[in-house]
């Protein structure tokens, strides 16, 4: 594969959003580094300027998952002498992170696109949660990205408690590489960074004061985010107030994220067996095929949990988090329908126009 692009490269560009380019005179690509209220952010092989959604496009597209967002690439129309450049399209993503727009509506809400890798932040003290975790993890792998578990804030705890909850992540099945660092102590923190691969995206997500920003400027040599001190009561407050997309000095793409407190999991079934790789495993032994593992005769996940293999805690989990998962693809698939009329509606709009 000829990668024309070559000046994108160090961007994020790669063969995969070269395939699926068409080759487009007018528009310049740039990748968005943040969305502003009236503006975004984007950076091509020139550097850094902002652009705005061309009436064209918004009148296009509606959703709420339509619009740009961190990471996204786009074609920018350039005129000379104009401040401003205009978003004409939208490349289609290769990952997203996404969750449940609030509300009632099936609209999704995205955090990011196009990373390569999700570092899920925890603290070891205070914000350490297997089943947030477990959250985390199947909305990572629905988006089509790779997870990695990152506990900071080493410095807080013993190596006896650390060693516990890094233990505790390898018995619930978790197979997403685990590192440890504090930013007081540094110690994790070169081993981390040799981890972070040039050219690749990585987004931080995690609860708000677990250090995200803070292992970012650590990772710049600098202190570019705003990091926030710590409340009265330990808790973090929100610092980060907008995600915004870096280029770390060793050529690693970084996604910064406010601190998310609550995350609709927008599952899907497989994104479920990956995270629950013991429990799918199992499944095969029920005695039906489309087995609920909750009330059905001879059904081995069951018996597993009876048994003490897996425990109650991981087995109540896995149920919630997919009728959660169904629901979410009930009102997915409702949508989808809602979209089509909208289509249609769209297209015949246009035609009135054209007469
Ligand atoms: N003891 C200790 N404190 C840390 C460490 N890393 C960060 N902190 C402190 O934790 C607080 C919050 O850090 P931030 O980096 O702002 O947290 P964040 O995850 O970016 O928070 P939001 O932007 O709100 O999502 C700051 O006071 C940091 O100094 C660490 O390794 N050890
Ligand atoms: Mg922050
Ligand atoms: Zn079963």
């Amino acid at each position: 594969m000829n990668i024309q692009h070559t000046d994108l490269i160090r961007l994020g560009w790669n063969e995969w959003f070269e395939e699926r380019s068409a080759s487009d005179a007018k528009n310049t690509l740039a990748r968005v580094v943040a969305v502003d209220r009236n503006s975004v952010l984007v950076m091509d092989h020139t550097g850094v300027s902002r652009a705005k959604l061309s009436g064209s496009y918004l009148y296009q597209h509606r959703l709420l998952q339509e619009l740009p967002c961190v990471g996204d690439w786009v074609g920018v129309e350039k005129h000379d002498g104009e401040e401003m450049g205009l978003i004409q399209t939208l490349l289609e993503r290769k990952t997203v992170l996404r969750r449940k727009a609030a509300g009632e509506t099936s609209d999704y809400q995205l955090i990011a696109a196009n990373m390569d890798y999700v570092m899920i932040v925890q603290s070891c003290r205070g914000d350490f949660n297997l089943k947030r975790l477990e959250r985390y993890l199947v909305m990572v792998r629905e988006g089509g990205a790779e997870p990695c578990i990152l506990l900071a804030k080493t410095d807080l705890v013993t190596p006896d408690v650390l060693a516990a909850q890094v233990a505790e992540i390898k018995a619930a099945g978790i197979s997403a590489p685990v590192y440890t660092l504090s930013n007081i102590t540094l110690e994790g923190v070169e081993e981390f960074n040799q981890k972070l691969l040039p050219t690749k995206t990585y987004c931080f997500v995690g609860s708000s004061g677990v250090g995200k920003s803070t292992i970012i400027n650590q990772l710049l040599g600098r202190e570019m985010l705003l990091t926030g001190d710590l409340s009265e009561t330990g808790e973090g407050m929100h610092t980060t107030v907008r995600r915004e997309l870096i280029i770390l000095q060793q050529g690693a793409l970084v996604i910064d994220n406010p601190g998310t407190r609550e995350f609709g999991i927008s599952g899907s079934k497989d994104a479920l067996r990956d995270s629950f790789t013991d429990i799918t495993a199992l499944a095969a032994s029920c005695r039906y095929s489309d087995c609920s593992h909750t009330n059905e005769p001879i059904c081995a996940v069951r018996e597993a949990v009876k048994a003490g293999t897996i425990t109650q805690e991981r087995y109540d989990n896995f149920i919630k988090l997919s009728s959660e998962s169904k629901f979410n693809q009930m009102s997915y698939a409702e949508k989808r329908k809602k979209d089509r009329t909208f289509g249609k509606f769209i297209k015949s709009a246009k035609k009135d126009l054209e007469k």
